[in-house]
């Protein structure tokens, strides 16, 4: 009883700390990772923010915050290519509790959680949710933070910066990154959806082009063997 007074509370502050509807929630805008090791302050992240994985694999990531100071409850949603990714858990991390929904509709997991009762608010770094998911199809696949909130002990907002990961198998599929892999990238090169040449398995990191991050990101990664 008690603790669903609480996150009675907790979901009221949200509506009223914000203009719009518990939908609406918006938060600092998101920052590439390069941005994020110069910027002091919150952090909420995917973490690990790359993960390699073939098809038929499962493996887990963890949404953490960094570096944030009186925190009593979160809420965020996980949006992720429904078509290359299926969900099969997600865990509010200790000592927070909390709910989480699944929408494979919507593309997305929304998760939210308080401290636990007789605990007090929590600083430093730590895991918050992990969400664990098997690779269903090949590609890339950007695992998206948005509508995000912290707030502190007073239930007011605690501003943070946001930090996506995404997920992506080779190019080819067979589980190894090695020079098909690059030969795949560089045909592709400087295509995005709709231009001749798009292949969107060459477009590693997800952002809708074949460019010069999607070769480093296989070169970083290069003899890699996942199978
Ligand atoms: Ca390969
Ligand atoms: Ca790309």
């Amino acid at each position: 009883m008690f603790r669903s007074a609480a996150l009675s509370i907790f979901l009221i502050t949200l509506v009223t700390c914000t203009s719009g509807s518990f939908l609406g929630i918006t938060a600092e805008p998101a920052a590439d990772i390069t941005d994020c090791k110069l910027m002091q302050g919150t952090i909420l992240y995917v973490d690990p923010s790359v993960t390699l994985l073939p098809v038929s694999n499962i493996s887990k990531v963890n949404v953490a915050v960094a570096d944030v100071v009186d925190l009593f409850g979160f809420q965020f949603y996980f949006g992720y290519d429904t078509t290359i990714l299926d969900i099969l858990g997600v865990a509010i991390q200790f000592p927070f509790e909390g709910s989480y929904e699944i929408n494979e509709t919507g593309g997305y997991v929304y998760a939210m959680g308080i401290v636990l009762i007789g605990y007090p608010t929590f600083n430093g770094s730590a895991p918050l949710v992990s969400i664990t998911f098997e690779a269903v199809s090949l590609g890339g696949c950007k695992l998206h933070l948005y509508d995000t909130n912290l707030v502190d002990s007073t239930l007011n907002p605690i501003p943070h910066t946001i930090t996506d990961g995404w997920v992506f198998g080779d190019v080819d599929g067979d589980g190894k990154i090695e020079i098909i892999d690059l030969v795949l990238v560089v045909k592709a090169y400087g295509s995005y959806p709709g231009h001749p040449r798009w292949n969107p398995n060459a477009d590693t990191n997800c952002d809708g082009k074949v460019d010069i991050q999607d070769l480093v990101l296989l070169i970083k990664h290069f003899g890699e063997h996942y199978l």
